[in-house]
């Protein structure tokens, strides 16, 4: 009689069961996952987003942008093992830049700070990255999302602007400027962000499907800002989006322009 030997998953030794952590009933993960929380002056709204983070995550990474109320103290006595990374420079683009780089997980959530995400739908993130996809794309838009939190102006900008990247980059999103988002950290390397302002998100849509990343959407709800105001200035921020999406167009032409660049391209994933 042979004996079948059954093949390790993901190079771990699946006699190791103990590597594996539940995180619902059904699954269990072998990857740490790290949070990544941008805020600024978000002292309030903390208790209810750290409220519904899972228990088993890795490590929660929050990016303080200068806060003047007590969002790091807060922070720090709701989750004490937070890690807090003071940013240097100024946006919701700098803060996530500066959190990925201090993130130790290899997958990496970014949340929201004023208790619009809920933390519960990290699983299902999670799973479609386990599944296979390299960029869980929130989308308030997709069946079984929504959001209490947008107005009519901020739903019109958000389609126009999304409709113009479908076009222009061959994605096919429901959703672009939304900030719940989750990835595989070598995703980092691929896309290279170089961005400040809310215009981050945007930026990372576009580049992940640039660079031939398999992006799965996750329909997820947007709560109400709980308490404080919105840093988003619709008109000025729209602007910038719109601004990081005509730049990137222009880029992909001129590699185009360029076969040698083109070539070399290529070689980190395809361009559709
Ligand atoms: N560290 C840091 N966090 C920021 C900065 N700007 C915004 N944030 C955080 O980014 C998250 C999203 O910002 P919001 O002001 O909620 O913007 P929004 O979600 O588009 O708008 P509303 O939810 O409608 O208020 C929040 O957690 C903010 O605290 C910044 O310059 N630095
Ligand atoms: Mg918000």
């Amino acid at each position: 009689m042979s004996s079948v030997l059954r093949p390790a998953i993901s190079g771990q030794d699946p006699l190791t069961p103990g590597k594996y952590r539940p995180i619902s009933s059904h699954l269990a993960i072998a990857p740490p996952v790290s949070v990544v929380i941008p805020a600024m002056n978000e002292a309030e709204n903390l208790p209810y987003v750290f409220k519904t983070l899972p228990d088993w995550i890795h490590e929660v990474v929050l990016v303080d942008g200068n806060s003047t109320d007590n969002t790091v103290e807060v922070a720090r006595e709701l989750w004490p093992e937070v890690k807090v990374v003071e940013q240097r420079g100024k946006g919701k683009g700098d803060a996530l830049i500066t959190g990925f780089g201090a993130c130790t997980g290899d997958i990496i959530v970014m949340v929201d700070a004023d208790g619009s995400a809920d933390g519960q739908e990290i699983v299902s993130y999670v799973s479609a990255l386990v599944s296979g996809a390299d960029f869980a794309k929130g989308s308030r838009f997709a069946n079984g999302g929504g959001t209490s939190d947008m107005t009519p102006i901020r739903k019109l900008g958000n389609r126009v602007l999304c409709a113009i990247v479908n076009a222009k980059f061959g994605a096919r999103y429901t959703d672009l400027c939304y900030g719940y988002n989750a990835f595989w950290r070598h995703c980092l390397d691929k896309i290279d962000l170089d961005c400040t302002g809310f215009e981050v998100e945007t930026l990372m849509n576009i580049r992940v499907v640039k660079a031939g990343l398999r992006v799965q959407e996750i329909p997820s709800h947007e709560y109400l800002r709980i308490h404080g105001a919105s840093n988003l200035r619709a008109v000025r921020d729209g602007f910038r989006v719109l601004k990081v999406i005509l730049k990137e167009r222009s880029n992909r032409r001129a590699l185009r322009r360029r076969p040698h660049a083109m070539a070399l391209n290529s070689g980190q994933g395809e361009m559709s």
